[in-house]
């Protein structure tokens, strides 16, 4: 066999695939602007960069090529990872690489909160591969045929490489990511964040991030940035430090790109924060808001939130030019039933468009999952998706434990919220506040070859929207108003009427699977479905859904 630490190994390596229904993969949005995906596979080039360079590499991204024979046919080796929701296709990729006779190394989030599930893999490299595949690659000298390989020890962020941009067409995605840092400091019950990447933000140095801006630019790309971090002002001492180096380099590269991100809320108290994100472009920031009930905070223990008035904050935001996407979650334990009530006020008030509304899902190895099992309340010891088409992220499959309140009236408060916030009535309201609180100081500006091509997306969306019978008079009222009382907020919010094509589809598909739920718990009685539920996933085989028919 082989030696493949050797010059010439061909590695082969698999983004696996997301279903085409979850909330974040706007593939409809994609076509418009001649993407094919969202987001690039940052992991994966980070991995690419930490195995032997004298390797040959290919990175095939399931989400937007098929994944064929072929490709398992040319490679020595196949490396492949993900999240829970990729559980499925991972465990496919395997099984046809052993068929055409690979070695396969798997890794990141999933595998590494449930190693067990992925035994059949050859090498099983966990947690941070900073740490974990140069033990790998040791044991490939050694000429080791299998192994699994994990650390305690958190990665040193100043010494992390530069990701293999190189592997991946920039012109099939929307955005390409970028990590400044991992952790976060605050202690949610329900977040994994923590768990796997700790609580001490490790951030990496100001010239390691202008090193892989300096990459991305001479590799020709232009445009969006999305900074991944669990929390990019975890550390602000650090951020501070960071985006003045930044402004300078986009300043002599003519700003060459623009950012989004994920923050805690308390970014709304630091303006002079705001205002340095601003300056380099900043865009976009993902928050979790959760709830607005206090009590529910308290009990969640996320202490961040509590006490912030979220449409004052939110305001804050807006006028230094960056658009707010939240995440909010139903199904805490003393929720009530003005919760419903709550939420959709809270979305509706704050002009929040982009409301990522889950359910609550105890992921591995939380401790909300650790809490749930010593009450008894967890129906499955980890987390396996059997129905990829139902089993997507928060938003599709969720409260995989007994709830607080009865199940039937979380659902029915999850289908109203969702039904509320995307009727296109509500969510038109919400693009025009947004539009009209923005204060964008836009600093990037496309080539004219990018221009004309979102000319066309702006044309196309004319069409599908502005001539749609529900859409149209919304839309153009909200075009107008956004025109004439704030002109620079234009672009801005024509991208948010942009994604209302995804989200009523998501909505819709949304809305639809939970009352099918609500109808079979309706029949069977909550006790039962719960009984079923444990019943299912300790038998691990046939689906809930399966299940439910029978009764
Ligand atoms: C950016 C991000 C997203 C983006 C994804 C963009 C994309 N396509 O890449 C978006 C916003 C779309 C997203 C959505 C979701 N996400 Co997310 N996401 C993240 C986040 C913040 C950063 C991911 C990243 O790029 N990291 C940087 C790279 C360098 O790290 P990495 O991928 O982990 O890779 C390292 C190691 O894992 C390892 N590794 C990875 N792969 C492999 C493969 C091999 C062979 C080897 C050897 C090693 C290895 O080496 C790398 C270097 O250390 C992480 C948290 C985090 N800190 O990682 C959560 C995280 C991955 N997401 C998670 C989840 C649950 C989701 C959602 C289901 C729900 C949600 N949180 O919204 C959805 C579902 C998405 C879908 N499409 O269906 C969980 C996964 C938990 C799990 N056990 O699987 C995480 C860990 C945290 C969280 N709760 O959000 N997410
Ligand atoms: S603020 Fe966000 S990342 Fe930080 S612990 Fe809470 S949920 Fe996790």
């Amino acid at each position: 066999m082989k030696n493949l630490l050797e010059k010439g190994t061909k590695c082969l390596v698999v983004q696996s695939e997301f279903s085409a229904f979850s909330y974040w993969n706007y593939v409809d949005i994609c076509k418009l602007v001649g993407a094919k995906y969202p987001a690039a596979p940052l992991g994966l080039m980070t991995v690419a960069a930490l195995l032997p360079q004298q390797w040959e590499f290919k990175l095939v991204d399931a989400n937007v090529e098929p994944l064929l024979n072929e490709h398992f046919e040319w490679a020595d080796i196949v490396c492949t990872g993900g999240m829970l929701p990729q559980q499925q296709s991972m465990f496919s990729i395997i099984d046809k690489a052993h068929q055409n006779g690979c070695s396969v190394v798997v890794g990141g989030p999933d595998p590494s909160s449930q190693p067990y599930l992925y035994q059949s893999a050859d090498y099983l490299v966990q947690g941070e591969g900073e740490i974990t595949i140069p033990l790998f690659i040791q044991d490939l000298g050694k000429g080791c045929k299998n192994g699994e390989y994990k650390s305690v020890d958190k990665a040193d962020m100043t010494k992390a490489v530069v990701p293999r941009f190189d592997l991946i067409r920039f012109q099939d995605y929307i955005q390409v990511g970028i990590q400044y840092s991992r952790g976060c400091p605050f202690n949610c019950e329900f977040c994994d964040i923590i768990e796997l990447y700790g609580r001490k933000p490790r951030t990496k140095t100001p010239e390691q991030v202008i090193k892989e801006l300096q990459t991305l630019y001479d590799l020709g790309y232009r445009g969006h940035i999305d900074f991944v971090d669990d929390n990019f002002i975890g550390n602000k001492k650090n951020v501070r430090k960071v985006l003045p180096v930044i402004r300078e380099w986009s300043e002599t590269n003519n700003y060459p790109f623009y950012f989004s991100t994920e923050s805690s809320i308390n970014l709304a108290d630091d303006e002079n924060l705001l205002q340095m994100m601003q300056d380099v472009d900043f865009r976009y920031v993902f928050i979790g808001i959760e709830t607005p009930e206090a009590e529910i905070l308290k009990l969640i223990n996320k202490s961040v939130n509590i006490n912030i008035p979220i449409g004052k904050a939110v305001n804050k935001i807006y006028s230094y030019g960056l658009i707010v996407n939240a995440g909010f979650i139903i199904g805490f334990d003393n929720e009530t039933d003005q919760t419903a009530e709550n939420m959709l006020k809270c979305i509706q008030d704050s002009g929040i468009c982009m409301a990522m509304l889950g359910m609550l899902y105890a992921l591995p190895d939380t401790q909300l999952t650790r809490r749930l099992k010593k009450e008894g309340r967890l129906f499955e010891d980890g987390s396996t998706l059997r129905e990829t088409h139902t089993e997507i992220d928060q938003m599709t499959s969720g409260l995989n434990f007994i709830t607080a309140r009865p199940r039937i009236d979380v659902l029915k408060d999850y289908v109203h919220v969702i039904k509320y916030i995307y009727e296109p009535k509500r969510y038109y309201e919400r693009a025009t506040y947004t539009g009209l609180h923005l204060k964008p100081d836009y600093k990037y500006s496309p080539t004219f070859g990018r221009m004309l091509k979102l000319a066309k997306a702006f044309s196309k969306l004319c069409v599908k929207v502005g001539f749609n019978k529900t859409t149209g008079w919304l839309y153009w009222k909200m075009i107008l108003t956004v025109m004439f009382k704030n002109p620079r907020a234009i672009e801005a919010t024509v991208n948010l009427a942009a994604m209302f094509i995804h989200f009523h589809k998501m909505s819709k598909f949304i809305v639809d699977l939970t009352t099918k739920e609500i109808e079979s718990i309706e029949k069977c009685g909550e006790k039962k479905y719960n009984q079923l539920m444990f019943q299912e996933y300790r038998n691990s085989h046939a689906h809930k859904k399966s299940l439910l028919t029978e009764v």
